[in-house]
């Protein structure tokens, strides 16, 4: 018998997946995973225990309907200038194709962001040739907005390689920048007509306090380190991502897709696991978050699986803060 999905519970239990980011395609809820493999090598900051090698697409008709695995869209071997670690993913639909952007180290171990086509939301991808030019780091997370144009949100610390990257050009011993510092903020560019390529110059986006100050790298708690996700409410872009050594996920609000971004506050508390990634999707008239962690492999920090939780907005837009484990 088919087995239904639940709030706060894996989405699927034979393989170990994470990094979802979800969409509504065709009527249906896409989740566009990372495919943690099930090794049992030693980890370090680099973050070379998450050693992917394919993708698999998930879908649910509904919140409750059970998900059914698409099976592997996109492998490694398949990806001319990809040679290793294929991180969180994310999907978007314009032009009638259905684009996979996706990060992974290229021949030189340097973290590129590459783009796979298809005419199916479920696959299978065809990827090109080479990543997109002018790109770096990680965790890819694509915005079509109501006036059609597209944006990618990346970037990624330590493992994900962004702070080697603030002079314009990849110093593998560059370090971050002081506590007492504005905090490295993600990066936007704005995509092409046909999503293969950057417009412009990527660029930094800065994220404030409510006093128009930047948050500063020292504070751990609200400071961005990876997982970047932008959604729109009520017209408002709301930027949210992981904090990293902090382990929540947290947003901030801009009245326009470069920002600068005002923090807000706390979306999501730790997960078991120290990763947290997460995306968030409205299906019918409700908002989802769809978040990981590391529950069903016992702790294992590289075995993740993804579930999702509903997501509640107070009239005045902020949003109420999610304990998995309390609901
Ligand atoms: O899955 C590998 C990395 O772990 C992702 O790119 C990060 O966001 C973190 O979840």
């Amino acid at each position: 018998m088919e087995k239904l999905t639940k709030p706060n519970h894996p989405l699927v239990e034979h393989i170990y997946t994470a990094d979802p980011s979800a969409h509504v395609f065709e009527g249906k809820i896409y989740i566009y995973p990372s495919h943690d493999l099930d090794h049992d090598g030693p980890s370090n900051d680099n973050g070379d225990q998450y050693a992917m090698e394919d993708y698999h697409v998930l879908s649910m008709e509904n919140v409750e309907s059970a998900c059914v695995d698409h099976g592997e869209v996109l492998h490694l071997k398949d990806i001319p200038w990809a040679k290793k670690q294929l991180w969180a993913p994310d999907a978007a639909y314009k032009n009638n194709t259905y684009y996979l952007f996706f990060p992974a180290k290229d021949q030189n171990d340097i973290f590129r962001i590459g783009v796979a086509t298809s005419s199916s939301p479920a696959g299978p991808f065809a990827p090109q040739e080479n990543y997109i030019p002018g790109s770096f780091s990680i965790d890819p997370a694509v915005l079509v907005d109501d006036n059609d144009k597209a944006y990618v949100y990346f970037g990624g610390l330590w493992g994900g390689q962004l702070e080697k990257w603030q002079t314009g050009t990849f110093d593998p011993n560059a370090e971050g920048p002081a506590e007492s510092e504005p905090a490295l903020g993600p990066i936007i560019a704005e995509l092409s007509e046909d999503m293969l390529s950057f417009k412009g110059k990527p660029e930094e986006i800065k994220i404030v306090d409510e006093d128009g100050k930047p948050i500063l790298a020292g504070d751990e708690d609200r400071r961005f380190f990876e997982g970047p996700w932008v959604h729109k409410y009520n017209g408002y872009y709301y930027l949210s991502y992981s904090t990293g050594t902090t382990h929540c996920i947290v947003y901030a609000i801009s009245e326009n897709p470069q920002g600068p971004y005002v923090y807000k506050g706390k979306i999501l508390t730790p997960v078991e696991g120290w990763t947290t990634h997460h995306s968030i999707v409205k299906f019918e008239d409700k908002w989802y978050l769809f978040y990981h962690d590391c529950s069903l492999s016992g702790g294992v920090n590289h075995k993740r699986s993804v579930k999702y939780t509903e997501l509640t907005y107070n009239e005045d837009g902020t949003i109420q803060t999610i304990d998995p484990y309390q609901t």
